[in-house]
């Protein structure tokens, strides 16, 4: 990991690198609504955790866009992983800001249900799916500032970013709303 930058009192990090090599309570994964595995993040995610999250993942049915399922890490560093399923999109007036704000939030439910203290995101919907990445930032790290506040037993957020104009997006958008 490198070319960190933190907000949100120190809870939050913006980093460069790749999400599979997170030791975190749990990696959050931009599946689609199979949940049965991809390219992109998903595709990552899989080939380090091994065959049997693909078996777990196959006893669930599927995700809605805008929710999100939690597994197991298998060979992962991190303990857990949890599917959520972002909005294709198709020029911002097919609720892709709500679906995208949504799947930070089923995020967050899943953490506090399962007492999960550290996470770390991809930038969803903002590779495959072809959603802008500045306007992704701005909605992730608003909805990032509003679970560690609400939970403020969650330790640590990471944004983990896997290209150099996806970091600099966040970067600007935590800058921006910096107070
Ligand atoms: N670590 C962190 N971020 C990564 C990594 C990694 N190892 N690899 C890619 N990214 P995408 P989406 C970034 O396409 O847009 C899949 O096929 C990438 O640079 O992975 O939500 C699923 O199965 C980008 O910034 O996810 C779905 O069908 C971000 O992850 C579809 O793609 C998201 O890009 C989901 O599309």
């Amino acid at each position: 990991m490198s070319e960190t930058h933190s907000g949100c009192g120190g809870r939050l990090q913006i980093v460069r690198g790749d999400i599979t090599e997170c030791a975190v309570d749990a990696i959050v994964n931009a599946a689609n609504t199979s949940l049965l595995g991809g390219a992109g993040v998903d595709g990552a995610i899989h080939d380090a955790a091994g065959p049997e999250l693909l078996d777990e993942c196959r006893t669930l049915g599927g995700c809605p866009t805008g929710s999100a399922r939690i597994t197991r890490g298998y060979a992962l560093p991190a303990r857990h992983v949890i599917h959520t399923v972002g909005p294709i999109w198709y020029g911002g007036t097919n609720g892709e800001d709500e679906l995208l704000a949504s799947c930070y939030r089923s995020c967050f439910a899943l953490a506090e249900q399962h007492g999960l203290r550290t996470l770390a995101f991809p930038s969803i919907s903002t590779g495959a799916y072809r959603f802008p990445v500045q306007r992704a930032a701005r909605i992730a790290l608003n909805e990032i500032a509003q679970g560690l506040e609400r939970l403020q037993t969650i330790a640590s957020v990471i944004v983990v970013c896997f290209e150099g104009r996806v970091y600099d997006a966040y970067h600007d958008a935590l800058n921006a709303n910096a107070p």
